[in-house]
């Protein structure tokens, strides 16, 4: 039964104040000290960094959590239509800066601690990340929460409470050695837990067919585990501090049902085995990149968060419309973050046919009217598949539902290409062959209402090689959403003093209107702007400069170009590239030491799958090479490398803002948009890049002129390997080139361990160089000189650095959410007051 509700009436406030409690200087001081009296029990003299720490996000969270109480309040009361972003990752680094920002309070704590003599840079420092995801795909999750809850957008986030984040990278004697990260050791300040939303969820088991009345044939599944499912909240406040949406990440715990009512004396102790494997779910992030990991759990957690989700979304439905489905889809829409959550859709079926006792038609007019799914790559290795049999075993009745899905898609398909039996085994849900797999990608297309890809290529891509039949059948289906970045997070927080600046000059509304940072353009030929604007950056060095020297002993010259290659570990991202380029720098040094080029310090920082042999391998050598070159009196005044351990959100925010060159060099094709080149470039980094992904329209942005695009076009890549593609031709012809690689098999950069890195070089000649690496060599070479040369004209460089953040606009992360309403979710939003 739907209870009566009264329709608040929207205003409509034009600018977002800062803050909806104002707090004073003297607030803040109070309250920070009545928590560190009374929720740590300690006190001004005896507290350490930590507790401060602690303190302090005690103090901001009563703000944080009054703003989330007013928000669910206005939702509820508005009975708002929401989106539901189900994600197995949420990259969300550290919450303490950006919820201070967000809520408008930075620089009065600021004052506030400096008061009680204490330093917010230092206490932020105390906050582990919360990495609970990979790279791009969780990071940008994490991005648009942000400015779901900036556009007063009714969103709730919905994934997985990891114990454990992705692994902390070390670096011992070159190699990375993988060590578990515990974010939440001393607990997490931020995050509500809500035993009242428990949800149970069964797996494995049997299911039985019943024969009722009136012919209706009923299944009935026979979980053979069922595991508890907790959630817990962290709060996600928006720019402005008026709404406050949930992310909402499910742990996984043992049920009571079992075990602690059978045991006996004896039984005590096994029966903790149960609770075991229960918890074993939500224990690990899969720490894999761009490959199907395609383990057993691994479709146990997609499944659990999945089902917690919408079971959760379900009893929120049920409260306002009670058994009336007819309104479901125009109040929710799933948006499912790559095919990791796609098991939702069978999982709502069969909550619709089994447990609602809906017809399938009219189950199935609900089903694909409120999925939709985004796309983040068209690499083959990383289009997820499950066996059937595995399936079978972890979700019976769900299999049977995809068969049924399947059969009648197979009916449309054969409406549409009558007797095409390559078309049917091409488009089917389930892969033939000895071992039948079910491939998830299909499912997704076929269950959802739109599919996007995460940049105009990309989407291109999507449908002309990816999906092109399901694009035929349904032509409006398939569409594109440009991704985008924070730019409260990736600007306003990680860059004050760029920010700052850039207020003096625009004001200081661009952080939600990211087009006014366009204004910037008249300044660039500005000399007082211009050497404001460097002078940040130089800053900027100098405080990375330290860092570098903290994590690695490596000394680096703030006036050196910091050329910077940050993002996961994959051949297809070429940082082998990167690295051929390095040694041929150093071998032209050694060559010619007056070669002219100014000081350069190439920047990395990376982590690889741990079982992704060649990506270590990649990681080992830059860093073989690295020691090689810092120490080596002859070039090292010009030339320096430098692999910094543990790349991370929180590292990213202090690697961005002073970098000079941003390294954004796929292979054309493959990288599906990126969101580090916007990042970099917002930060007024030039990037050095192929025509790839976000590149290409971050180039039409910025204007050819204020970039160095090189290499093969996605066309020319195509084009060669219908040819042939022989590395052998470059290696041969290249006396360079075959001189650093021919360099990789000495023990040169391994003294006493020849042939410790040929593995990288066997990779890129016998191995058939899938990346195209040597292709691509001399126009990078080339690209890169140009941006030596540009950098020595200082003038010119300020001016390509300026227009570069003047014209990122395109790129906020609000523009993408804006994009998704548009064309995909078409919500409201609803002011909180
Ligand atoms: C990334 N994918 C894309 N996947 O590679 C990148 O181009 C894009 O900008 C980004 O998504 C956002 O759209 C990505 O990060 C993963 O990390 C998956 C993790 C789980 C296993 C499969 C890969």
């Amino acid at each position: 039964k739907s209870p009566k509700r009264t329709t608040v009436k929207q205003k409509t406030s034009k600018t977002a104040s800062a803050s909806s409690v104002p707090l004073s200087k003297a607030d803040l001081k109070a309250s920070i000290v009545k928590h560190l009296h009374c929720s740590l029990g300690t006190d001004e003299n005896k507290a350490n960094n930590h507790a401060w720490w602690k303190a302090t996000c005690a103090s901001v969270q009563e703000h944080v959590l009054e703003g989330l109480r007013k928000t669910q309040k206005s939702h509820y009361l508005n009975d708002t239509r929401a989106v539901h972003y189900f994600s197995a990752e949420f990259l969300m680094g550290r919450l303490m800066s950006n919820n201070l920002h967000n809520l408008g309070l930075f620089d009065a704590t600021e004052k506030a601690l400096n008061e009680l003599g204490v330093n917010l840079t230092d206490i932020m420092e105390e906050e582990p990340d919360m990495a609970l995801g990979n790279g791009g795909l969780g990071r940008l999750a994490a991005c648009f929460i942000d400015s779901l809850a900036t556009l007063d957008l009714p969103a709730v986030g919905y994934g997985l409470h990891y114990e454990h984040g992705l692994f902390r990278q070390e670096i011992k004697n070159g190699e990375q050695i993988e060590r578990p990260d515990s974010w939440r050791d001393y607990g997490n300040p931020w995050e509500i837990c809500r035993p009242e939303s428990i949800q149970d969820i069964p797996l494995f088991g049997y299911v039985e067919t019943k024969y009722g009345e009136n012919g209706r044939i009923n299944k009935e599944w026979h979980p053979g585990l069922i595991v508890k499912g907790l959630p817990w909240d962290i709060p996600v406040v928006g720019y402005g501090g008026k709404t406050v949406n949930v992310l909402r990440l499910w742990q996984s715990q043992a049920s009571d049902y079992f075990n602690w009512d059978v045991f006996n004396a004896g039984g005590y102790v096994d029966a903790q085995k149960e609770n075991v494997q229960a918890e074993t779910i939500s224990k690990v992030l899969y720490p894999n990149d761009e490959t199907d990991a395609g383990k057993d759990l691994r479709l146990i957690q997609q499944y659990f968060f999945s089902a917690c989700s919408l079971k959760d979304i379900i009893r929120r439905y049920k409260r306002a419309h009670g058994d009336d489905w007819s309104r479901f889809s125009d109040q929710v829409v799933i948006q499912l973050n790559d095919t990791h959550p796609a098991v939702a859709i069978p999982e709502l079926m069969r909550i619709l046919i089994d447990r609602a006792e809906l017809d399938w038609d009219y189950a199935w007019s609900i089903c694909s009217k409120t999925f939709a799914y985004t796309n983040h790559t068209l690499l083959p290795e990383a289009l997820e598949k499950w066996p059937a049999r595995m399936f079978e075993r972890i979700l019976p009745r769900h299999l049977e539902i995809i068969y049924e899905i399947n059969r009648r898609f197979m009916d449309e398909v054969e409406a549409v290409w009558p007797g095409d039996n390559d078309i049917k085994r091409k488009l089917s849900i389930i892969e033939e062959g000895p071992d039948k797999m079910v491939r998830m990608g299909n499912l997704s297309v076929i269950g959802s209402f739109a599919v996007n890809g995460v940049a105009e290529i990309h989407s291109e891509l999507v449908k002309k090689d990816l999906f092109p039949e399901f694009n035929h059948m349904w032509p409006n289906k398939l569409t594109n959403v440009t991704n985008g970045i924070t730019p409260r997070r990736w600007l306003k927080a990680c860059n004050p003093a760029l920010s700052k600046l850039i207020d003096s000059k625009i004001g200081a509304d661009w952080p939600l209107n990211l087009d006014k940072l366009q204004g910037l353009t008249e300044f660039a030929d500005d000399a007082k702007f211009k050497k404001q604007f460097m002078k940040i950056k130089r800053d900027n060095k100098v405080q990375l400069a330290k860092e570098v020297l903290a994590l690695t002993g490596v000394e680096i010259d703030p006036d050196a170009i910091f050329d910077v290659q940050i993002k996961r570990l994959h051949e297809y991202k070429r940082q082998h590239l990167n690295l051929l380029y390095i040694m041929a720098l150093y071998r032209r040094l050694l060559e010619n030491p007056n070669y002219d080029m100014h000081p350069r310090v190439f920047l990395f920082g990376a982590k690889a799958a741990p079982g992704y042999k060649l990506a270590k391998d990649i990681i080992y050598a830059i860093n073989k090479v690295a020691e090689k070159i810092n120490n080596d009196a002859r070039v090292n005044h010009k030339l320096k490398v430098v692999f910094l351990p543990n790349y991370r959100v929180s590292l990213a925010e202090k690697m961005i803002p002073a970098a000079d060159i941003s390294e954004q060099i796929s292979t054309a094709g493959k990288e599906a948009s990126g969101t580090g080149n916007m990042k970099l470039s917002l930060n007024g980094a030039l990037t050095v890049g192929t025509l790839d992904g976000a590149n290409i329209e971050i180039a039409e942005e910025v204007g050819d002129e204020n970039i160095f695009i090189f290499g093969l076009t996605v066309d020319e890549v195509e084009a060669l390997d219908k040819k042939g593609y022989n590395p052998f031709d470059y290696y041969d012809n290249n006396r360079e080139l075959k001189a650093v690689l021919d360099w990789l098999d000495s023990d040169y950069f391994t003294p006493g361990k020849p042939g410790a890195l040929s593995s990288l070089k066997r990779s890129m000649l016998e191995g058939g160089d899938q990346y195209k690496v040597l292709a691509d060599f001399v126009s990078y070479s080339e690209a890169q000189s140009l941006a030596d040369k540009a950098y020595k004209d200082a003038d010119k460089w300020a001016r390509m650095a300026i227009l570069n953040t003047a014209q990122m606009g395109k790129f906020t992360s609000d523009r993408s959410i804006k994009d998704y309403v548009k064309r995909i979710w078409k919500l409201d939003p609803c002011k909180v007051e």
